[in-house]
């Protein structure tokens, strides 16, 4: 009877406990499911945010591409860096686009200046030989003639390689065109960061109040001693190029006496230089966050008015 009596409850706790344990299950599975959602949300507002990160980062870039743009503005000015509320930012900074080689302008006139370019290349480690022909090459690649200068390539070697769509035969039009040239590897290979000392949108001549040393050597034809020379007094006290304290070269003449350039060969130098490029590179930095982009916009200005030469943006962060 005890038995008998006792059983029935068990039956009734074991199919309670079975209820109970479905229960679980349609419980655990629910938030599974719940839980899903959820992380698809997350997901879902994390890239939305990003993306309106990337906007407000874009955003700072411009305002800070707009402030620099202003002529009065100058590098060191306050007013290139500012902060908003939100962890939002920006950096502009102003160089002149001459403070880099032109190398359009520099083969124009081969007879004349093909000597920077060797000079450069030789400094960078090339043997002389390899430098006049990487020379020979470039002024073929753009002189509008099919005849070879020295041991140049003009289209009847292009032709002999299967590129008979080559040379261009007219200025270059981007940095990237002049890795088409016949042996501007051996160039690239002994300096990865060549681009970052040419350019094809400056106004002509190297702008000897932004150049590094290195390129015022090759360019005036004097030694490294007195190109850095010149870039310790122009830089002024802290030595870094564009502060308040920088000593700019009011004339050519003035920058090439600095450099110990005796006045009878002053003549031969200053078609090369200056001390002005009104084509400006403006770099700004924009923050919103955790993301970070750069744009960069190359402005050629005639007076106050400029007008935009190439635009580019990159995210850093
Ligand atoms: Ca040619
Ligand atoms: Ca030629």
């Amino acid at each position: 009877m005890t038995n008998f009596r006792q059983s029935p409850p068990d039956k009734r706790a074991s199919s309670r406990g079975s209820a109970l344990i479905a229960i679980l299950w349609v419980v655990g599975l629910l938030s599974i499911a719940v839980f899903s959602a959820t992380q698809f949300m997350f997901v879902d507002l994390e890239a939305e945010s990003n993306s309106n990160s990337m906007f407000r980062a874009e955003q700072m870039a411009d305002r800070g591409i707009a402030v620099a743009t202003d002529v009065n503005v100058k590098n060191g000015d306050p007013v290139l860096r500012q902060n908003f509320p939100s962890a939002q930012n920006f950096f502009a900074q102003i160089s002149s686009e001459g403070e880099r080689l032109n190398l359009n302008s520099l083969l124009e006139n081969p007879e004349e200046d093909r000597m920077v370019l060797e000079e450069l290349f030789t400094r960078w480690g090339l043997r002389f030989d390899q430098a006049t022909d990487v020379v020979d090459n470039l002024i073929d690649w753009v002189d509008d003639d099919d005849l070879p200068t020295n041991l140049g390539a003009e289209l009847p070697y292009y032709i002999g390689i299967d590129r008979p769509h080559h040379p261009f035969n007219r200025p270059f039009e981007s940095l990237s065109e002049v890795e088409l040239v016949n042996g501007f590897d051996v160039v690239m290979a002994i300096n990865p960061n060549w681009k970052d000392s040419f350019t094809i949108l400056s106004s002509g001549e190297l702008d000897l109040n932004e150049a590094p040393a290195e390129l015022i050597a090759v360019t005036c034809e004097v030694g490294m001693a007195q190109a850095e020379l010149l870039v310790e007094v122009r830089d002024g006290l802290d030595q870094i190029r564009g502060t308040d304290d920088d000593q700019k070269f009011e004339t050519v003449d003035v920058a090439l006496e600095t450099l110990g350039i005796p006045e009878g060969f002053r003549d031969r130098i200053s078609d090369r230089v200056t001390v002005e490029d009104n084509v400006k590179r403006i770099i700004s930095v924009g923050r919103s966050g955790d993301v970070v982009v750069e744009r960069i916009a190359t402005i050629q200005y005639t007076g106050e008015a400029g007008q935009i030469l190439q635009w580019s943006t990159r995210r850093i962060e």
